[in-house]
């Protein structure tokens, strides 16, 4: 009987790295490929350009395989207990990092009847890391960019997004990946905050960075991610305004802005009633949001209305009068904030919510109640979650740490192991 090969492929694109796997599989047996479902693509890797089906296309065009399947895990337990391939074939590109917990658990799986693991070396040359280049490049495009902010909310139990302020941050954004026993994890989405937009700048948060500075620190981001942006664009400021944001972000590739039901001298709204901040009126608040979903010209960008009722002590009545309100003038989805310590108030304003709009959007921006997880968000209907500051007050104290430690020792030697050594400064950005 001839022997089964597996390899699992996870690409948009078939070059010569595939086709060397492909030869070397070929020679132990008949060859079944994987192709990654697109919810697991999203989960450890990129987002990919082509859809499932697609990449099965794809992958059926090349001659001399037996067979193509979708693989819907990226652990192999399912594929090999259906399966049972005698070997399976893999690159040898993920013995260490973040994905090593894939192949130790194809490992176990393969030792528990004989079946065998072979890697070949990954191929890396300038062919192929320009192709990858290409394809990260395409993902960053406007268009592409902008829809899939919509395409994730299909995709994942809820939007995992980071806050980022410059290009370095976006890039943790986009490149991080962690493990925890046989998961994977990475952010789905970046939000770009008006606290630490204008904090970054040294500015406090009251709308006084303009939207020309704003734009700066998206297209800083944007020039070295792909993942989709969700942009805080505060009260929107005057709906004759609010129209031309609208249009300048759908055209950058924004996926979708967030704007806040307050009127006047905006302040952050985790000061709650501590300062004086004023609710616009729910009519208002409406025209703004219809003006802008009339700008837009693309199905794909969303306009997500944030009510500050809890946070200005207003109550949940209020909150969800106008959240059905802000649904019924077009908003895409509904933002809802609180400065509790507790998530009580949000979780009984998404359970309300939701029998009402099963399907509209939740936001949440657990900064204060932060002892909630994602998945009890999720369970309550939240379909996004912004880790919306924590990134730059991880930052600050240990930039000041560093800075009093060099006052104090007349010398840089004491904070040294505090710091990335200078091979991983001077190497940490790619060159292209
Ligand atoms: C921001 O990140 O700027 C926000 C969220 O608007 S909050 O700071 O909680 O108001
Ligand atoms: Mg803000």
């Amino acid at each position: 009987m001839t022997n089964m090969i597996y390899t699992c492929f996870c690409t948009d694109n078939i070059h010569e790295g595939h086709l060397n796997i492909l030869a070397e599989a070929k020679k132990y047996g008949d060859v079944i490929v994987g192709v990654l479902s697109d919810e697991e693509m999203v989960r450890y890797n990129r987002f990919p350009i082509l859809t499932t089906q697609e990449r099965v296309e794809m992958v059926r065009k090349i001659p001399g395989i037996k067979d193509v399947i979708i693989q819907d895990n990226i652990l192999y337990d399912k594929v090999i207990t259906d399966l049972r391939p005698d070997y399976v074939i893999h690159g040898d590109n993920w013995s260490s990092g973040p994905l090593e917990v894939i192949r130790k658990n194809l490992i176990k799986l393969l030792s528990e009847y004989g079946g065998k693991l072979i890697e070949v070396p990954y191929t890396v040359n300038e062919k192929v890391q320009k192709i990858d280049r290409q394809m990260r490049e395409k993902l960053a495009m406007p268009e592409l960019r902008r829809a899939r902010l919509k395409k994730l909310l299909k995709l994942v139990p809820i939007v995992k997004t980071l806050e980022v302020h410059s290009g370095l941050t976006g890039l943790i954004a986009e490149k991080t990946l962690a493990s925890e026993g046989e998961a994977i994890y990475q952010f789905d989405a970046m939000w770009i905050s008006s606290l630490c937009d204008s904090t970054e700048k040294g500015k406090p948060d009251i709308e006084l960075v303009d939207m020309t500075s704003r734009f700066r620190t998206i297209n800083d981001v944007m020039e070295v991610t792909t993942k989709p942006i969700i942009f805080d664009g505060d009260t929107g400021g005057r709906i004759e305004h609010f129209v031309y944001t609208v249009r300048s972000l759908e055209r950058m590739g924004v996926s979708a802005i967030i704007i806040e039901d307050k009127t006047g001298l905006k302040k952050n709204s985790l000061f709650g009633t501590e300062v004086e901040q004023t609710q616009d009126t729910i009519e208002n608040f409406c025209e703004k949001i219809k003006a802008g979903k009339n700008a837009q010209l693309s199905d794909d960008f969303m306009i997500i209305a944030r009510i500050e009722s809890l946070i200005l002590g207003k109550g949940q009545a209020d909150a969800l009068e106008r959240a059905f309100a802000y649904v019924r003038a077009g908003a895409d989805g509904i933002m809802i904030h609180s400065r509790k310590k507790s998530p009580e108030e949000i979780i009984s304003f998404c359970d309300v919510f939701r029998e009402k709009y099963p399907d509209v959007p939740i936001v949440v921006v657990p900064t204060s109640f932060n002892t909630i997880t994602e998945s009890e968000l999720a369970q309550h209907g939240v379909k996004v979650v912004i880790y919306a500051n924590q990134l730059l007050r991880a930052a600050y104290p240990a930039m000041e740490n560093v800075a009093k430690s060099i006052l104090v020792n007349h010398r840089a030697k004491e904070v040294d192991d505090n710091l990335m050594s200078i091979k991983q400064i001077i190497t940490l950005i790619d060159e292209i």
